[in-house]
C-alpha cells in the first residue's frame, strides 16, 4: 500500500457542482473510489492566483492510500479531471474545473519521463496554497530532497523577514 499526499485545485464553476470549493468536495468522493482511500481532507481555502489566470482559487489536500503506482494513480487523476470537465488545450496554466496534483508519496524521490511525472512536484515548496493546507493534515511529512516536513517549508514562506533598523 502507498500514501500519497495530493493538492486540489478549481477555479471555474461547474455546471453541476457549482462553485470551485464544491468542486473541490465533489472531486474528494471520487478520490475515495476505485483503488483509492480517501484519508483525510484538508480545509479548503481561497487563494490568489499565481500565473496568468485571474480568477481566484479554491484549494486543500488530501491523503490519499491506494495500492496503485504513481503513474497508474496519476493517470486516475487525469481521468477524474476530465470527468470534472477539465480540458487540456492552450496554455497549462490556464483556468480550470480542477486539477490534481501528486505533491509527494510514500516511495520518496521519482522521475518518470513516460508518464511526464515528478514527485515531489517540483513547485511545491513555494507554494502556500499547497503547504498550507498540507500542514494541517501532514505536518510531519518530510520532503525526500530537502530533508524539510511539510510546517517547515509553509513556516518558511510565512515567516516575516527581520525588520531593518
Ligand atoms: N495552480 C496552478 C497555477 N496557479 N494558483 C492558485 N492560487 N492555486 C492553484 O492551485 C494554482 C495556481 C497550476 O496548477
Ligand atoms: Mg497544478
Ligand atoms: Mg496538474
Amino acid at each position: 500500500m502507498h500514501r500519497y499526499l495530493i493538492a486540489l485545485g478549481s477555479n471555474v464553476r461547474h455546471p453541476r457542482h457549482g462553485a470551485p470549493r464544491e468542486v473541490l468536495r465533489a472531486a474528494a468522493r471520487a478520490l475515495d473510489s476505485a483503488g483509492m482511500d480517501l484519508e483525510v481532507l484538508s480545509p479548503i481555502i481561497a487563494s490568489a492566483p499565481l500565473g496568468p489566470s485571474r480568477r481566484r482559487y479554491a484549494n486543500a489536500c488530501a491523503l490519499v492510500s491506494s495500492p496503485l503506482a504513481p503513474a497508474a494513480l496519476l493517470s486516475r487523476l487525469q481521468s477524474i479531471e476530465h470527468t470534472f470537465g477539465r480540458v487540456r488545450r492552450g496554455s497549462p496554466w490556464r483556468a480550470r474545473t480542477l486539477d490534481l496534483d501528486i505533491v509527494l508519496w510514500s516511495g520518496g524521490a521519482l522521475a518518470d519521463i513516460e508518464a511526464n511525472l515528478v514527485i515531489p512536484h517540483p513547485a511545491y515548496r513555494t507554494r502556500p496554497f499547497v503547504l498550507g493546507p498540507a500542514t494541517t493534515i501532514a505536518p510531519d511529512w518530510r520532503d525526500p530532497l530537502t530533508g524539510l516536513a511539510t510546517k517547515h517549508l509553509a513556516s518558511r514562506l510565512t515567516r516575516r523577514r527581520p525588520t531593518p533598523r
